[in-house]
């Protein structure tokens, strides 16, 4: 079969022609349908031998929707032809963060040369992906494979930030998605479908404000020297409650930061490598909670996939042959992808 694989640290990653696996145990085996494409995988390929616990070669593809192909003989679950997603960040599966499927801050982390499909383990932009077990996939229904990978990754982060920071989204409150990319738009219907939150978006491209719109923002500004005020504005000068950073800069959790009203919630999601310095005395919002939050549980894509099926969510994709995956990448590399891009075995 193909797949997109990391073969050596360092290097491109190539299409291979490698072995259809065979499910043993309790194995799951996934015709894939549809594999979305993440800035961490641009990450994964940058890294050096070393910098990641992953082992190369392995397949590409965290973000993964199809349909059940085969079963180990202890599987149990789906069966063969119901269409799933797949739940990516795989833990130890023995600690207690598994067990509840926590899978994403399992407790043996540290310890695994893997976090999940398409990260250390074989993922699935190929034609087919094993999976650990049943656990790990979602039925989706009659939701089509191109909109249900998205919401494995992008989809499942962003409602797991929600989530994280549902305290302070009641009435009457504010948020800011500050970047609105293939996370940031479905952060903003995520925020609209499940707070009563007003929701501003910040990003540096007018494209990216209009696909803020489109999915429901209250408003949005570009990235400038006077968005801070643009945005106090917007608050009657009170500040806003929380910030969803998709970006991760410097530049962007300083804004978070001059923004937010005393007992806000700031969530750094994006990988930018920004830095920002926390001490007493010094000069954030009294009351600031800071949030890095990791992918999402198992229980919570079941929740995201259920938000989809009800038509309140819609994932801006941006399709790809799996022949030409490589294309895909330098589109992304070079932020000329609108919304997701998704690669489709063809
Ligand atoms: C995966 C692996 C490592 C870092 C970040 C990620 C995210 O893309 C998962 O949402
Ligand atoms: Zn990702
Ligand atoms: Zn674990």
């Amino acid at each position: 079969m193909k797949a997109m694989r990391l073969t050596a640290w360092g290097g491109e990653p190539a299409l291979c022609e490698v072995e259809r696996p065979i499910p043993r145990e309790a194995e799951v085996l996934v015709r894939v349908e549809a594999a979305g494409l993440c800035h961490s995988d641009l990450h994964v390929v940058d890294a050096a031998a070393g910098e990641l616990p992953y082992r190369a070669p392995f397949t590409l593809g965290h973000e993964v929707a199809g349909h059940v192909a085969a079963l180990g003989p202890d599987a149990d679950g789906p069966a063969v032809g119901e269409r799933v997603a797949l739940y990516g960040p795989w833990g130890c599966g023995g600690c207690a963060r598994c067990a509840v499927g926590r899978d994403n801050y399992c407790d043996r982390r540290g310890d695994l040369d893997w976090h999940g499909v398409g990260l250390g383990r074989d993922g699935g932009m190929a034609e087919y992906v094993l999976v650990p077990s049943a656990r790990q996939l979602v039925p989706i229904g009659d939701l089509s494979a191109a909109q249900a990978a998205p919401l494995c990754d992008a989809g499942l982060t962003s409602y797991h930030t929600v989530a994280g920071m549902r305290h302070a989204l009641g009435e009457g409150t504010t948020a800011v998605v500050i970047g609105v990319g293939g996370l940031g738009h479905l952060a903003v219907q995520i925020l609209r479908a499940t707070t009563p939150s007003r929701v501003f978006a910040v990003d540096v491209r007018e494209e990216a404000l209009a696909l803020a719109e489109q999915s429901g923002a209250h408003g949005g500004t570009l990235m400038r020297s006077d968005t801070a005020r643009v945005l106090k504005a917007r608050t009657g000068g009170l500040g806003v409650d929380a910030v969803l950073d998709f970006v991760g800069t410097t530049a962007t959790l300083e804004l978070a930061t001059e923004v937010l009203r005393s007992g806000g919630e700031l969530a750094l999601v994006g990988s930018g490598g920004g830095q920002l310095t926390v001490r007493k005395p010094g000069f954030l919002p009294p009351g600031l909670r800071v949030s890095l939050p990791f992918w999402g549980t198992r229980p919570e894509l079941t929740e995201v996939i259920a938000l989809a099926r009800s038509g309140a969510l819609h994932v801006e994709t941006e399709q790809f042959p799996l022949s030409v995956a490589r294309e895909a990448f330098g589109r992304l590399r070079g932020g000329q992808v609108r919304g997701r891009p998704v690669l489709v075995p063809a």
